[in-house]
């Protein structure tokens, strides 16, 4: 019989254009080569130009669809995305404090790379208390790093990034990967941060278009390369790569930004997707 390949349960919102969200992770996992179980947080109404609403689903519904899987299934990873409400994140911090050898990969969703807010202010205080000190590895890019971090009393707070990690690892975090797609510098730099503070630098020619679902992609590549147990380091970098070139062969499918094509080793270079 074939073996069961990595599972991998995400908690996410679901994105109709298919770019990001729980579709975006459902694809990243799939193309890695693991088995995705799908917990529903929100449900969101956007197109490809923006996200227009959003439900969030009722806390015990997000808690029993998690607990259902969880019974039936070994989970290797588990990956946080979009959450929809402070009652949410108690109940999944309360999951995954029932599972502390899972590692958690979290994906701190605050907007939309298009602006569009998309957690509140007590959201984003629920996931500093209960979720950042039980994750594995936090994915921020560099603007929800410093709306994690940074002291609400005191305007002239103005961390750099490195000093934004060293507080994402005071919370109680593992390891931080701070994205830099937003930052004013020619190559995009991501660095990795541990325990011990500065671990690697990764930097990536800059893409021209803008992107639908980069920050899922990545962080559900990480989840994937981890639960196929590469160690943290390797696993950033194997989840880097992968997302780079998904990026590179993206695609704009409607009149908005471009998706990622997380299948783009599927694809055959002399086909016409059109013909
Ligand atoms: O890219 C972050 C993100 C995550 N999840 C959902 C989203 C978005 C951005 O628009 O819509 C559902």
């Amino acid at each position: 019989m074939p073996t069961t390949p990595p599972i991998v349960l995400t908690f996410a919102a679901t994105d109709p254009s298919g770019g990001a969200g729980l579709q975006a992770d459902i694809l990243t996992l799939s193309s890695l080569g693991c088995y995705p179980l799908s917990v529903v947080t929100a449900v969101t109404i956007q197109d490809t130009l923006g996200v227009e609403d959003v439900m969030s689903l009722d806390a015990e519904w997000v808690a029993d669809q998690a607990r259902s899987v969880l019974e039936d299934m070994p989970v290797a990873v588990f990956k946080i995305g979009m959450l929809g409400s402070v009652e949410a994140i108690a109940a999944i911090a309360e999951i995954v404090a029932d599972y502390p050898d899972i590692p958690l990969v979290l994906d701190p969703v605050l907007s939309s790379g298009r602006g569009d807010e998309l957690a509140s202010e007590d959201m984003l205080a629920a996931m500093r208390d209960m979720l950042v000190p039980q994750a594995t590895l936090i994915t921020p890019n560099s603007m929800e790093a410093r709306r994690l971090v940074q002291d609400e009393n005191d305007e002239s707070d103005d961390p750099d990034l490195a000093e934004c990690a060293q507080r994402l690892l005071d919370m109680g975090c593992e390891y931080v990967l701070i994205t830099g797609t937003h930052e004013n510098t020619p190559q995009v730099v991501n660095v990795l941060y541990g325990r011990e503070g500065f671990l690697r630098s990764h930097s990536w020619q800059r893409l021209p278009g803008s992107y639908h679902g980069s920050g899922c992609t990545l962080a559900s590549a990480i989840a994937a390369t981890m639960a196929y147990g590469l160690d943290i380091e390797e696993a950033v970098k194997e989840a880097q790569e992968y997302t780079w070139q998904a990026l590179k062969a993206g695609f704009r499918p409607g009149m908005g930004q471009y998706v990622p094509d997380r299948l783009f080793w599927a694809r055959d270079e002399n086909d016409d997707a059109t013909d």
